[in-house]
């Protein structure tokens, strides 16, 4: 086999200076223009052209002063519900395929999100949290441009995946509706409002179109080291993607690993269905931050393309697809 399971170099310590930090978010914060109507798990607040909870934020600034990249660290950034389970299961997967104990067990017991840290939540605001097997990879939400100085700086590789913003405004729509939050009562959450809102480009670290054409326009500049990825080609032609991905990593399958059908059972262990079908994940809770928690199941719902024609009305449709046209415009890319 072609690579050894490599190990994690990524900073786990907890804050180095809490109350610089905490004086600057609480600075920024009471600064921040404030949204009250997406309840997501709290209210939203803009920081640099983007939304954020205050538990985000906070993660955000901790990230940005503390995070220092090692040259072998690959950052997996997407925007809320657009395939992050799905990115690092497979690239928890590809790189942990010459693990000796076995190709399939991590992501058999454990949740793909802990498999695979988010930089903004993970490495800065738990104390003792345990990942299995630690892999450098990480995952952010972050906006582009709110991404630590060190990775903006240096040559690491960011893979990104995105997805037809219907979709995503259906699949967050979703998923808020079903975070329990200890703190605060969760109220029945219309659609309409929440599209609304979406359409307003105020939602969970949106505008989306922003977040997307961030990443867009620095992979055309940066192709070497960042990766662009759409959902539904990566659901259309899988195994394509998924070659492309073990390439652009830096973990190429070799000749005799795929004649041995290595690819395709990545992609098998990396299925929807299968994964959903596990029992930690139809059983298990996430806590993306200690008084929040997520059932498991609740991150692998449908896993369709198109499924925002379930909920949507014609001139939703219309509406959405044509704020996001405007916004694409001259860009090179399209998402619906
Ligand atoms: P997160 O930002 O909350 O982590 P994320 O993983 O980005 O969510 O997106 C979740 C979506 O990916 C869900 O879409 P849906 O609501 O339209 O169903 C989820 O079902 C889908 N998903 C999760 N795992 C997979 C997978 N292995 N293959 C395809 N889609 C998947």
């Amino acid at each position: 086999m072609a690579h050894s399971c490599p190990k994690s170099s990524f900073i786990y310590d907890s804050c180095k200076d809490p109350e610089k930090s905490q004086q600057e978010f609480q600075e920024i914060i009471s600064k921040a223009p404030k949204n009250s109507e997406w309840f997501a798990f709290s209210d939203l607040y803009q920081y640099q052209g983007f939304w954020f909870t205050p538990k985000f934020l906070e993660g955000t600034i901790l990230a940005q002063e503390q995070f220092r990249h090692q040259s072998n660290d690959i950052i997996l950034c997407s925007y809320p519900r657009t395939g992050t389970t799905w990115l690092k299961s497979l690239s928890f997967a590809i790189m942990n395929r010459n693990n000796s104990d076995s190709l399939i067990n991590p992501l058999h017991s454990v949740m793909p999100h802990e498999c695979v840290p988010f930089l903004e939540v993970d490495l800065f605001q738990r104390k003792s949290i345990k990942y299995y097997p630690k892999v450098p990879l990480v995952a952010t939400h972050l906006p582009y441009s709110l991404l630590p100085d060190s990775v903006m700086d240096s040559t690491c590789k960011l893979v990104y995946i995105c997805r037809d913003p219907k979709d995503v405004f259906v699949s967050l729509w979703h998923f808020l509706g079903n975070v329990k939050d200890k703190e605060t009562k969760i109220d029945e959450f219309s659609l309409q409002k929440g599209f609304d809102l979406f359409c307003n480009g105020v939602s969970l670290h949106g505008p989306y179109w922003d977040h997307v054409l961030g990443y867009w326009r620095a992979s055309l500049e940066f192709s070497e080291n960042i990766l662009f990825i759409k959902y539904e080609d990566l659901k259309e032609k899988t195994s394509l993607h998924v070659k492309r991905l073990a390439e652009f990593m830096g973990y190429p399958f070799s000749l005799d690993e795929q004649r041995e059908g290595v690819v395709e059972k990545i992609i098998e262990i990396c299925d929807f269905h299968n994964l959903r079908n596990l029992e930690v994940n139809k059983k298990g809770e996430y806590a993306i931050f200690e008084s929040v928690v997520v059932q498991n199941n609740k991150y692998f719902r449908k896993g369709q393309v198109g499924d925002w024609k379930n909920y949507l009305t014609a001139e939703m449709q219309e509406r959405l697809d044509c704020i996001v046209d405007q916004k694409l415009q001259g860009s090179g890319l399209t998402l619906c």
